[in-house]
């Protein structure tokens, strides 16, 4: 297992001699400033490895191991003439990518929108923030601020006078707030920060694209990616949509297990991986998470371990909980990924096939309240993620050496 941390570039209010002292060994991060659907450069690549692992030397070593996220452009998405370019492009980088020694790839194949939350500080009982995604409000602003045409054919009558009371008791202040949560772009955006014209217009292209649609178009695009990653050593992780279900009346593809396995289905190569997000799959019920670590073992190339607690009554609604006591049973996800490591071991292949883990979405607490921080990226939160996490791998992998 491999322990590392998410780091946004030189502007990250955590930094790297920060990163050094959480005792992760190894960073995740992306070229933020390169427009999507852009070549990252060899040379942009080497500067920034550079950043990173100049004190390797003298301090604790780090090496940037991980990209999250090589942007996908929305005309592949789209399926849109002219495309190839794009996907080009996309291949480009990961081959220079390559050529510096990162070799693991995370990336997303959600259509205008990454992840989504409603509320960037919501106060926990403890006295600190989490991330929340409130069902409610998403219908409020989907049918009452963005006032989607044809949204209130996605929700029911009971749902949409729910959302309408909740609109109804928000300040204009609350609306602007929740609007900018849901569609300006939250860190690390893998799409455009966008007004609510532009984003209108944005859903408005995927009219005539459905789940079928939408997965041919990943077809191609990884038919296309996956060869040249098998050549190059490298392993691909596609992160689930989060939260893992249509929105907007977009179709999202990668929810569950049965998109999993469609999608190992269709694209059976050895480069063909997925990023393991705890969190993500477990706002679903209907995702059983150590059950799916094991089935998919041998597909998981990154992991992000952290966990959510949905509503009891409305179980779309969900906070990001502690990383150890959420609903998922993460003990029991640990131990599936450590016998996949150990599976691995068996067949000749742990050291290039350790999986890189990093603890997601902490608290805002203590020091950090207060800060300018990118939500859910404060310091404090995910170095206490990191610790328990940590402290699970350790005990776990002492009882399976010695085999109790
Ligand atoms: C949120 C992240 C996502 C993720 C992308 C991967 O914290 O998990 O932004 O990086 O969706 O492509």
């Amino acid at each position: 297992m491999r322990e590392s941390w998410r780091w946004f570039g030189p502007n990250d209010p955590v930094t790297i001699s920060d990163i050094r002292q959480t005792g992760a060994t190894d960073i995740v991060s992306a070229l933020h400033h390169v427009p999507i659907g852009e070549i990252w450069k060899i040379d942009d690549i080497r500067k920034y490895k550079n950043i990173i692992e100049s004190g390797n030397k003298k301090q604790s070593p780090l090496t940037w191991s991980v990209v999250e996220s090589i942007p996908v452009h929305e005309d592949i998405k789209l399926g849109r003439d002219g495309c190839q370019a794009r996907i080009d492009n996309w291949i480009t980088s990961m081959e220079n990518l390559a050529a510096c020694g990162i070799k693991t790839i995370c990336y997303n194949f959600m259509p205008v929108i990454d992840w989504t939350r409603t509320d960037l500080a919501y106060k926990l009982n403890t006295g600190a923030y989490a991330l929340r995604f409130d069902q409610t409000k998403f219908s409020a602003f989907d049918l009452f601020i963005l006032q989607r045409p044809g949204s209130d054919a996605d929700y029911t009558e009971t749902e949409i006078s729910a959302a309408r009371e909740a609109y109804q008791q928000m300040s204009s202040e609350e609306c602007e707030q929740l609007t900018d949560n849901i569609i300006s772009g939250l860190p690390g955006k893998m799409t455009g920060s966008y007004s609510l014209e532009d984003f209108k217009n944005a859903l408005a292209q995927y009219r005539h694209i459905g789940h079928a649609e939408l997965r041919d178009n990943l077809d191609r695009f990884l038919s296309h990616v996956l060869p040249k990653a098998e050549k190059l050593g490298v392993k691909l992780a596609i992160h689930p949509d989060d939260p893992p279900r249509d929105m907007f009346g977009l179709p999202r593809i990668i929810c569950t297990a049965d998109d999993l396995d469609r999608l190992f289905t269709q694209q059976p190569s050895s480069a063909n991986g997925i990023t393991l997000c705890v969190g993500t799959y477990g706002s679903r019920p209907d995702n059983d998470l150590p059950a799916m670590a094991r089935r998919f073992g041998s597909r998981i190339n990154f992991a992000h371990l952290r966990g959510v607690s949905r509503d009891k009554n409305e179980q779309r609604s969900f906070y990001e909980a502690n990383h150890l006591d959420s609903d998922i049973d993460m003990v029991s996800v640990i131990r599936e990924l450590l016998s996949e490591e150990e599976r691995r071991g068996r067949l000749g292949k742990k050291a290039e096939n350790e999986i890189f883990i990093r603890p997601d979405h902490g608290h805002q607490m203590m020091d950090d309240i207060g800060k300018a921080v990118n939500p859910g990226y404060s310091g404090i939160g995910r170095l206490k993620g990191l610790a328990e996490v940590r402290g699970v791998i350790r005990a776990l992998s002492t009882q399976i050496q010695s085999g109790s």
